[in-house]
């Protein structure tokens, strides 16, 4: 786990992943990163690889306040001093590309209007806002007219990523956001050629990977898949097929990796039933395991073979020098839920290393 990993062409200094983490610091307007979110990936550029916290493809695929973008020159900037960051400290770092669908407020959306979703069905969940939490609002179903528009805004944002330096993307097709969104029955019930069958429902992701691919080479994008998570109340009434399917398309593709949500995202690893190492089978490409993963779990699956990479989202909140301290099996910080999400430096870049020891 702590040995170099070649993944594709990139060679990580160990297997070890930064999950995405949503945290709410692009606070200085035009939701543009800046020095304080470099700073704080620059501390954690220890990590065999960095996939950043979910950066949203435009305006309409912003669901949260303070949010990054990568769909203005001013966010493509913002994030240039994060890779600049990353990259002097030795460190890899990919951008993981959003749009939450319905998961939105109409206080973020363009004009003030609906989200947009595969059906006209509201969310049961919650988003934050300027003013704190609050439900989300209700959607409308996206025009077949307008999908193509859509593609095109990951495609966009694809060539942002380059421009800003970074070294892969990540398409984020979890914790039901758009994709998961059109992937699942519960909130797909579309009748035109994106909903219905399977193929159908895959269709939309399969697209924005081919869109993403004719910009980056297939062995710089990997995608991220929550079968079985009730995250954000997207359920499919047959996951496993739905997902073995997905999978198999995505092999053919080439994509470098999947990073895979096993369970509840950051809940119970048990949540449903779920064959995750028939995923693996099926993939041609890396194996990027997550959820509740700690040192012990995470040597056991390295070394059982069943995942090549292990991705670590909490921890990595709390522990800039995570990989150190796994390394050293040395105690962890404990998590701040307070300053989880928005404020400045506080929570945020002020968590301890481990002092150097004495030589
Ligand atoms: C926590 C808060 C807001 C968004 C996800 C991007 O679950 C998120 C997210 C997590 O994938």
């Amino acid at each position: 786990m702590f040995q170099p990993f070649v993944l594709g062409d990139l060679t990580l200094r160990n297997r070890i992943v930064m999950a995405p983490l949503t945290r709410n610091r692009a606070i200085g307007g035009g939701e543009a990163p800046n020095e304080l979110m470099a700073e704080y990936y620059r501390q954690r550029a220890g990590a065999g690889l960095i996939v950043s916290e979910a950066s949203q493809i435009s305006q309409q695929g912003q669901g949260y306040v303070f949010t990054p973008g990568i769909f203005t020159d001013e966010q493509v900037r913002g994030w240039r001093l994060v890779t600049d960051a990353v990259h002097q400290a030795g460190g890899t770092i990919f951008i993981q590309l959003w749009h939450v669908g319905r998961v939105s407020h109409v206080s973020l959306q363009p004009g003030g209007g609906a989200p947009v979703a595969p059906s006209a069905i509201r969310a049961n969940t919650k988003t934050f806002i300027e003013t704190g939490f609050v439900d989300v609002s209700e959607p409308r179903a996206l025009e077949l007219s307008e999908i193509p528009g859509i593609v095109a805004d990951y495609a966009k944002a694809a060539a942002n990523a380059l421009a800003a330096g970074f070294d892969g993307v990540e398409i984020h097709a979890a914790n039901g956001y758009l994709l998961d969104q059109f992937q699942k029955d519960g909130a797909n019930h579309r009748t035109d050629a994106y909903g219905g069958s399977i193929e159908n429902r895959c269709r939309l992701t399969l697209e924005v990977v081919d869109a993403i691919t004719k910009i980056l080479p297939p062995g710089r994008v990997g995608i991220r898949l929550s079968p079985v998570s009730p995250a954000n109340d997207a359920l499919d009434s047959h996951p496993q097929p739905l997902f073995d399917h997905l999978v198999r398309e995505l092999s053919r593709r080439k994509l470098l990796y999947i990073h895979v949500i096993e369970g509840a995202t950051g809940g119970a690893r048990d949540v449903a039933p779920f064959d995750f190492a028939a995923l693996r089978k099926s993939f041609s490409g890396a194996y990027m395991a997550n959820n509740g993963y700690d040192r012990e779990m995470a040597i056991s699956v390295v070394a059982s073979g069943a995942a090549d990479l292990v991705a670590f989202g909490r921890p990595f909140i709390a522990n800039p020098d995570l990989v150190e301290r796994l390394r050293l099996d040395a105690p962890l910080n404990e998590l701040d839920r307070a300053t989880l999400y928005g404020g400045g430096a506080e929570g945020y870049t002020d968590y301890p290393a481990l002092e150097p020891c004495e030589s």
